[in-house]
């Protein structure tokens, strides 16, 4: 069989994650594939030099709830210099170390003079896997369409990161933990190499 001709050629020059903030806003339905897909993509922003320190994970109950989180996350990051915390996450209170092995654990809590550092990407992980009734497609269907608005309106790239797997073996294959012989492909270093070069591109063109 010949190989596929699918996925993303290179880009034109080496991305360069060293001057970037970078928040992974990921789902808990479907934690194996998440945990995996989160893995590959803090793996991947670290590779392209994205420091530890400016790499945020936010978890959230379910794919629904991406868009609202991120939305809350880039305009906490906007809020004037001097805020606390509170203020800057905009409610949101359970940032995590970036460390995927503790992202279980008790979150870390942010320390109260945190400064005012805005996101340069985020990355919205979601894995939805096809159940017998309409639910994935609506789901599908909102959340894409819902993350998408929230770039446009933020002007801060946001990463699609959602899987609409029709099996749980295409999600496992797109983690890079298929159950066959060939494990397939961790998208999550796709999403980050995407974070990295659109983060890049946005500073530029700001
Ligand atoms: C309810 C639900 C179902 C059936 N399937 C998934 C899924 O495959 N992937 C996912 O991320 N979330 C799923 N959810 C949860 C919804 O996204 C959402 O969290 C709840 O409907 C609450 O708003």
């Amino acid at each position: 069989m010949s190989e596929s001709i699918k996925g993303p050629a290179p880009p034109s020059t080496k991305l360069d994650g060293s001057p970037l903030r970078i928040a992974i806003v990921h789902s808990r339905w479907n934690e194996t594939v998440i945990d995996a897909l989160v893995a590959g993509t803090i793996a991947k922003l670290k590779a392209t030099g994205v420091k530890d320190s400016n790499i945020l994970v936010q978890s959230v109950p379910g794919s629904f709830e991406l868009p609202l989180a991120c939305q809350k996350v880039i305009s906490g990051s906007h809020v004037q210099a001097g805020a606390t915390a509170t203020d800057l996450l905009g409610g949101l209170t359970s940032f995590t170390s970036p460390n995927p092995t503790s992202r279980s654990g008790t979150p870390a809590p942010v320390s109260a003079s945190m400064p005012h550092q805005p996101f340069d990407a985020v990355i919205a992980i979601g894995v939805l896997i096809k159940g017998s009734t309409m639910h994935f497609e609506y789901i599908c269907e909102s959340v894409s369409h819902a993350l998408m608005r929230v770039q446009l309106d933020t002007g801060v790239p946001v990463i699609f990161g959602v899987l609409t797997a029709l099996t749980d073996d295409q999600a496992l294959e797109r983690a890079g933990i298929g159950r066959g012989h060939n494990k397939g492909h961790n998208h999550g270093e796709d999403w980050a190499a995407a974070a990295v070069e659109m983060a890049s591109h946005t500073r530029r063109w700001a």
